[in-house]
């Protein structure tokens, strides 16, 4: 007999990212090849992204995919999130003409609120929510928040596809596989303060400053490069990243399922408990390993040099600013 279905809420499902992601879901990818899915596709209630929802949604029948039970497609978020078992928060509103990254901020913090309150009342019980929707670590806090009586260990943020970028930039650097790279820790916020952490990197086993030995390269190009990966994306193609980030949404959720191999870690950006001197509370990227029960673990006693301390610092500041921006949506 197969298994019973499990329920996944995506919001801005009518997006470039969703549009990626949702026939990887269907098919399999992001729970596995025997998981039944149905899906909760949630957007504005715009016209135009209802018709496009409604486009996306006949993509998805016309694709016969054997494992996808059910769709509903919805602009009511109680509608949306009743009994979901993962919230995938990839809708939110794009940055404007002349707007700072300050207004996004506040602007998009309310849409949080309400889905954080939606996801309280109407999701399952254990309900695992994933944000992507930028600035994810923000939207991220404000959505646990508001769900208050949904464990705070079931919220993250997406920076794993900051860590696909930087294993890929070290792989090339040192002319392996992008799979010879692992242990490799975005620390802190998805943005340009991010640090990618080359030091406790490993490449076919070997520390990456061994196995790159450019230190300048490292201190420069490499972080340089993994921060403004997304502005250097859109600057190319007119749009942002798009399958890239739906791909590492895939891994996110897979790997929060399963258990992480021995000597792996995976970004994720969680609530901190105050390890590594980041203040408790703030949705914060880390080294994290799952145990296969839905349980993750911060990696703990990480070597932090006074290079990596300083970048994490910024890091965590800014984090600590946009909460200082959003405070009175923490409810
Ligand atoms: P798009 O503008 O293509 O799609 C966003 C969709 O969200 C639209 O269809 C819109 O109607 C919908 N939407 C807006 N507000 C909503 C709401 N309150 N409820 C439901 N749906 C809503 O953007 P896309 O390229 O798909 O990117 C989505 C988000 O991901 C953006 O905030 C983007 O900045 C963020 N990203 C985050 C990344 C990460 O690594 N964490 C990387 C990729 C991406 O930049």
């Amino acid at each position: 007999m197969s298994k019973p279905a499990i329920r996944v809420a995506v919001t801005g499902a009518a997006g470039q990212i969703g549009y990626a992601l949702l026939p990887r879901i269907a098919s399999g990818q992001m729970f596995g090849p025997d998981q039944p899915v149905a899906l909760n596709l949630i957007e504005i209630p715009a016209e135009k992204a209802m018709a496009a929802l409604q486009g996306v949604a006949m993509e998805l029948e016309d694709c016969s995919f054997p494992l996808l039970h059910e769709m509903v497609l919805t602009s009511d978020i109680a509608t949306g999130f009743k009994d979901c078992d993962w919230a995938l928060l990839v809708g939110s509103k794009p940055r404007g003409p002349g707007m700072e990254r300050n207004d996004l901020i506040t602007e998009n913090g309310s849409i949080f609120v309400g889905q954080g309150k939606a996801i309280n009342a109407h999701a399952a019980k254990d309900c695992r929510t994933v944000v992507v929707g930028n600035p994810c670590n923000t939207n991220c806090l404000i959505a646990m928040h508001n769900a208050p009586d949904v464990p705070q260990a079931n919220f993250s943020a997406m920076t794993r596809l900051d860590e696909n970028r930087a294993k890929a930039q070290l792989a090339g650097k040192a002319g392996s596989h992008h799979t010879d790279v692992t242990t490799m820790t975005i620390w802190g916020n998805h943005s340009a303060t991010q640090y990618p952490d080359f030091e406790n990197a490993k490449i076919g086993g070997r520390p990456g400053r061994e196995a790159i030995d450019d230190r300048d390269w490292l201190e420069g190009d490499f972080i340089k490069t993994v921060q403004q990966r997304g502005a250097a994306i859109i600057k190319a193609r007119g749009l942002s990243s798009a399958f890239s980030a739906a791909n590492a949404l895939i891994d996110h959720v897979r790997d929060l399922r399963t258990p992480t191999p021995a000597g792996e870690t995976h970004s994720v950006a969680v609530c901190s408990d105050g390890s590594y001197g980041v203040p408790a509370g703030l949705i914060s990227s880390f080294p994290v390993t799952a145990d296969g029960s839905g349980q993750w673990t911060i990696v703990p006693d990480l070597p932090i040099s006074d290079f990596a301390r300083q970048r994490i610092d910024a890091s965590v500041a800014e984090l600590q600013q946009e909460r200082s921006l959003i405070e009175k949506l923490l409810g």
